[in-house]
């Protein structure tokens, strides 16, 4: 059915707050280790950020999204859930939850399913699609906060949309690249404005 419109929204720092819940879990764990603060985040690896810091904070940082209880214990970035559901009961519209889970999988598959449960209702379960490289997955457009979503497929279906977050905000404006500031921006005019 060819006049949908298909969104897939990315669930790390776009409606779950990933930098938010490390940075607490990591001075818990890490009291004594320098940190980078959220205004001072650049880049979107926080591997990559500390591992410059110091060497030995790139494995430390790893550890922290690799223990059990990190996913499923983000807190939901303001609006986002509601915006979702809200999407999802407009007319036309399909909504998936497009999500790369990390390669240590012990926990982090299973607590990504529970978190769209408790969040957003059993019903998004069949909405969630899980992949590492989202380049392969079709839709009218991405809401994503990772600036350069790259994969096996050159020429993605679909638009993306970057979505504002700590890492990404200083990057220099990208004329070629639609930005939501946040949920409170104009999300409803984005949808539109792919609507046949
Ligand atoms: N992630 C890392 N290293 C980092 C930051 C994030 O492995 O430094 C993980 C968290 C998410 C995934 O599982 O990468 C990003 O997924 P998307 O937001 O691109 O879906």
């Amino acid at each position: 059915n060819k006049r949908r419109l298909r969104v897939l929204v990315d669930m790390d720092g776009v409606i779950a707050d990933f930098e938010g819940g490390f940075l607490k879990k990591y001075k818990e764990k890490f009291p004594n280790e320098p940190f980078v603060s959220l205004e001072d985040r650049r880049g979107f690896w926080v591997s990559t950020q500390y591992g410059g810091v110091r060497s030995d904070l790139c494995e430390k940082a790893i550890s922290i999204w690799e223990s059990k209880n990190f996913f499923i214990d983000l807190e939901p970035l303001p609006g986002g859930v509601e915006a979702v559901k809200e999407m999802s009961k407009m007319k036309n519209t399909d909504v998936f939850i497009c999500t790369s889970p990390i390669k240590h999988y012990s926990y982090c598959p299973y607590e990504k399913y529970a978190w769209v449960e408790k969040h957003l209702g059993s019903e998004f379960l069949e909405q969630i699609i899980l992949t590492r490289d989202k380049t392969i997955v079709t839709g009218d457009i991405l809401i994503d906060d990772k600036p350069d979503i790259l994969g096996v497929e050159p020429n993605p279906s679909w638009e993306h949309v970057l979505f504002t977050a700590c890492h990404n905000n200083h990057l220099p404006p990208n004329s070629s690249q639609r930005r939501l500031l946040s949920w409170a921006d104009d999300w409803r005019g984005v949808l539109q404005s792919k609507r046949q």
